[in-house]
């Protein structure tokens, strides 16, 4: 039981299970993976995607014929497989070049260098069938306050997402991009640093309906956020074209965990709610395979997110099908916060007029009735725990 398949749209990272393992104080402890073999691993697992940034699969600055041998090698592993290319990004945080950032480096040369990158790869994003393509701006930020102008900085970020959504739109491809939030690291602040920054930023472009948010479970949560409450905020939004699926442990570095590893209670709200609101893209795995592992331990690894999220899945049905669990809702009225507070067409005055929203109406009364979330809360527990 619990076997994906890939109906349940499952994608990974090329660099997630190609993690070999290097971090900012020890070597790299795993071999480096080819992307044939990554794509054949992936799609006997039962995954359904692969996903990669331009680098991850073209060595920077490779040559022409490598990059033609290379990409030959790809296309005949995703035919064979039939594992599909759903989403891609760039690579614009690796390079000495961009540590000072990309589409808002100080220096307006590699600004330049940075669109030409990103729209190569987009060109190959489109050609690969890709829907979406993820930008993290991994190096936009600052250590320090006179370094960057902030709104400056935006305005750069602007005129670089104008400039792709143009690109986009002009080719005709069929591609919307997704922005992905995150606090820090690598640089000290990020830009964008949350989901809810991202969302504002993404309303002052000029093609707004292009861009979405790709918001990753631990970037949230290296913020103190509640990641089911901002996937849920770009949900309403029509905003969550993606989702990076990982786990953390709190308030801490980058930790990639496995999904389901870390808060385990985020995790299951989260499935619950892309279970039940109709998202239909992605499942897309962003973790790392800790450096302790071998290659066995990597595929574990991967094995583990999917079938974590598919017993995830199962827990948050059995708790959403359980007659108790109804009735422990209407207890906890979240049939009165689905009805508008207003009738409709409601005016202020009629809202004025309407005694029995003020005059007569009793807030002691009111403040006695207690909710019964604890009770709602427990149901919850019983069935993540598997005791329902
Ligand atoms: C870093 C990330 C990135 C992005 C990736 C896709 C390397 O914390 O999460 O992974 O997800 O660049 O845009
Ligand atoms: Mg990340
Ligand atoms: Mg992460
Ligand atoms: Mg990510």
């Amino acid at each position: 039981d619990y076997v994906p398949v890939p109906e349940d749209r499952f994608s990974f990272g090329l660099w997630t299970v190609g993690w070999q393992g290097r971090d900012p104080f020890g070597e790299a402890t795993r071999p480096a993976l080819d992307a044939v073999e990554a794509v054949h691993r992936l799609a006997e697992l039962g995954a359904w995607g692969i996903t990669f940034h331009d680098d991850d699969l073209i060595p920077f600055g490779a040559s022409h014929q490598e990059r033609e041998t290379q990409l030959g090698r790809f296309r005949k592993a995703l035919a064979a497989t039939g594992l599909t290319v759903p989403m891609a990004t760039t690579n614009l945080f690796a390079h000495p070049v961009f540590k000072d950032g990309a589409f808002t480096a100080n220096d307006r040369d590699v600004r330049r260098y940075a669109l030409r990158k990103t729209m190569r790869n987009i060109d190959l994003a489109a050609e690969l069938g890709a829907q979406t393509y993820v930008a993290w701006g991994g190096r936009e930020g600052a250590e320090s306050g006179a370094s960057k102008d902030i709104r400056l900085a935006l305005d750069r970020m602007k005129e670089a997402f104008d400039l792709l959504g143009e690109y986009v739109h002009e080719q005709g491809y069929p591609l919307r991009f997704a922005v992905e939030p995150k606090p820090n690291e690598p640089r000290g602040d990020l830009l964008l640093p949350t989901v809810g920054h991202a969302l504002a930023f993404i309303e002052r472009l000029e093609r707004p309906e292009l861009f979405g948010v790709n918001p990753e479970v631990g970037h949230e949560q290296m913020a103190g956020l509640n990641f089911p409450h901002g996937a849920a905020q770009a949900l309403w939004a029509g905003k969550l074209f993606h989702i990076d699926l990982n786990g953390q442990n709190g308030v801490k570095y980058d930790q990639d965990l496995r999904f389901g590893a870390g808060d385990l209670r985020a995790a299951f709200w989260l499935v619950d709610l892309l279970e039940t609101a109709g998202y239909t893209g992605p499942r897309h795995f962003d973790f790392k395979p800790p450096r302790t592992e071998d290659v066995d331990g990597v595929w574990q690894s991967a094995a583990g997110c999917m079938r974590n999220y598919l017993i995830l899945r199962d827990r948050a049905a059995s708790f959403r099908a359980d007659p108790d669990v109804v009735q422990a809702l209407a207890d906890s009225r979240l049939d009165q916060l689905a009805r508008p507070t207003l009738e409709p067409d409601e005016t202020p005055a009629q809202l004025l007029a309407d005694t029995s929203a003020f005059e007569q109406f009793d807030p002691d009364a009111a403040a006695e009735r207690g909710m019964a979330f604890e009770r709602l809360d427990q149901l919850a527990m019983d069935h993540l725990l598997g005791v329902r």
